[in-house]
């Protein structure tokens, strides 16, 4: 893990703020956290599950892959990827450290153990499929759909007006060439990755214990990221944006999958996400001037996990993107947090 390390709830827990620059953007009002996010992205899938989770109401604002660099270097100072949190004015880069700065500020339901030992657990857990599970999966998966542009470029404007999908089809052969010397993508790389991906897989199914959970006897961020960052394995239907249809996908990339998906640990992945995904807590724009302020999420004052109405709920007239799966007749009453 590269990220700088700090004292949280006495313990070692990633430094909960970036080098972000104040009032990045005034589209937005400072009361209002918003993620910055790649719809695609395995790590941005992390830090939704974590918002939704804690039923924070938050605003999505989605990128264009490739243009998104700009934007989240500029907003975090510090980081070229999505996601980036904008939470109070402040932008912070990387999935490890938004989601300690969210534990910090709405600790309920806590992701984090607070069992110091198993605390630190979880958190290594966390580093580990951050670092041996995501890359692995995202540069195995490129590998097969990058020579298909009529599935990635889809992937990568689903909800997007005609422009910024012209845009992408005209820049696409750009972006792909970008995208496999960024991820150093070749087919020796890609079969390495394959590989790790197994690795990582063999390791989940280690570390489930008997509870079910990887840490304790409760969901922690060590199942949320392990689950997260392999949901491309499992397809789960909670997952909140369409993917490439499952028939598609290149054969043997397919076929791979099924193998991981049928696995002990491919379907402990569909449990979690069954059971705790939850309903979304994304506001759309239309909605922020009446949305609760983001103390009302679960706990925040009273340190309790009182159900409060989520976004979705709280207000009816939400209008989601065309392509956005319903989220909430998916999960709803299935949520389950720790
Ligand atoms: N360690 C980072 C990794 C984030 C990451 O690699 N995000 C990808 C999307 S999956 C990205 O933005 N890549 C663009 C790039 O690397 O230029 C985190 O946990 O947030």
């Amino acid at each position: 893990m590269h990220t700088p390390k700090h004292a949280i709830n006495g313990s070692e827990a990633p430094r909960p703020t970036g080098s972000g620059s104040a009032n990045p953007t005034r589209a937005y009002p400072d009361s209002v956290p918003v993620l910055w996010q790649l719809q695609v992205s395995h790590y941005v899938e992390k830090v939704r599950w974590a918002l939704d989770y804690k039923r924070i109401p938050h605003i999505r604002d989605s990128l264009l892959p490739g243009l998104h660099a700009v934007k989240t270097r500029r907003l975090s100072g510090d980081t070229s990827t999505a996601p980036v949190l904008t939470l109070e004015g402040r932008s912070i880069g990387g999935s490890t450290r938004i989601i300690a700065a969210i534990e910090e500020r709405w600790p309920q339901p806590p992701l984090y153990p607070e069992d110091e030992a198993l605390r630190r657990r979880a958190l290594e857990l966390e580093e580990f499929f951050d670092e041996e599970l995501g890359p692995h999966i995202r540069r195995a998966f490129y590998h097969e759909v990058l020579p298909r542009p009529e599935l990635v470029v889809p992937l990568f404007t689903q909800g997007r007006h005609r422009a910024p999908r012209a845009l992408l089809r005209a820049g696409f052969p750009v972006l792909r060439v970008a995208m496999r010397r960024r991820f150093e993508i070749s087919a020796e790389s890609a079969a390495d990755s394959r590989a790790k991906m197994v690795a990582a897989m063999d390791r989940l199914e280690r570390e489930i214990s008997s509870s079910g959970y990887l840490v304790g006897d409760s969901f922690t961020v060590g199942d949320l990221t392990a689950a997260a960052l392999f949901y491309g394995v499992a397809r789960p239907p909670e997952f909140p944006y369409p993917m490439v249809a499952v028939n598609d996908l290149p054969d043997s990339w397919r076929e791979f999958l099924d193998l991981l998906a049928q696995r002990p640990g491919g379907q402990w992945v569909a449990q979690m996400y069954r059971r705790h995904r939850g309903p979304s807590a994304e506001l759309t724009t239309g909605d922020i001037n009446k949305a609760p302020h983001p103390d009302a999420a679960n706990g925040q004052r009273t340190g309790h996990h009182e159900p409060v109405p989520n976004s979705q709920t709280a207000f009816s007239n939400l209008t989601h993107p065309p392509d956005r799966l319903p989220v909430s007749t998916t999960a709803a009453g299935e949520h389950d947090p720790a």
